[in-house]
């Protein structure tokens, strides 16, 4: 006789779609990932290493939402935005060069999701603007936001009811006198410093 053994069920995570050329999300669009795991082609995008220059996965134009998308390894150089931009419920789980890049004015608001292995920085201001973060998780990072080395317009960073841990340099770091941060109801674990490099009466934590 013989036996009929049953397959076990396929619990694995689903194969993540690699990108090979970045994703625009147009004007005032937005981008559903339902969940998905996303991660660079690292021929195309970039490796995720610490060299410049890569590529994003993601690009938002002005108002475009990105929501409920995991960015996994190789993250390349994550999510460029230009302008406003929303993200609800974007982790990612291997930071690349960085997660994520304001490279024209505007509000960022960040809101659910984490980010996680960042060599050095997680999010970068690369135009003045604010960017806010909220429900957020971080472990083991370089710095949670920086400003670009340097530079002297205002960015405003506000870090709300998250938890942030395994931090080598900051949370908040920017060489701008203009430049202001504040982190409220945030709890942290091994974090050296919360600010560096800004005004005295520039930064507040509640
Ligand atoms: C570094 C670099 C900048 C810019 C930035 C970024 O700070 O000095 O020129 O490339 O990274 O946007 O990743
Ligand atoms: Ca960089
Ligand atoms: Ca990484
Ligand atoms: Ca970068």
């Amino acid at each position: 006789s013989s036996f009929y053994v049953a397959s076990p069920p396929k619990v694995s995570a689903a194969t993540p779609i690699v990108v090979n050329t970045t994703i625009v999300v147009p004007a005032g669009q937005t981008f559903n990932g339902s969940g998905q795991t996303y991660v660079a082609n690292p021929s195309t995008l970039g490796d995720g290493s610490q060299a410049e220059n890569q590529k994003p996965i993601f690009r938002l134009e002005k108002n475009a939402t990105l929501k409920n998308v995991i960015i996994g390894a190789p993250g390349a150089d994550g999510v460029h935005c230009y302008g406003n931009a929303t993200l609800s419920n974007v982790t990612w789980q291997d930071v690349g060069e960085d997660a994520l890049t304001l490279k024209a004015s505007g509000t960022v608001n960040i809101t659910g999701g984490g980010a996680y292995k960042a060599y050095d920085k997680v999010f970068q201001a690369n135009a003045a603007g604010t960017i806010n973060i909220k429900n957020f998780r971080a472990d083991d990072i370089g710095k949670l936001a920086r400003q670009n080395g340097g530079t002297s317009y205002a960015v405003n960073f506000t870090l709300d009811n998250s938890d942030i841990s395994n931090v080598k340099d900051s949370i908040f770091r920017t060489d701008s006198s203009s430049s202001a941060a504040k982190i409220t109801n945030t709890r942290y674990r091994n974090v050296p410093t919360l600010f560096k490099g800004f005004a005295s009466g520039k930064t507040s934590q509640s």
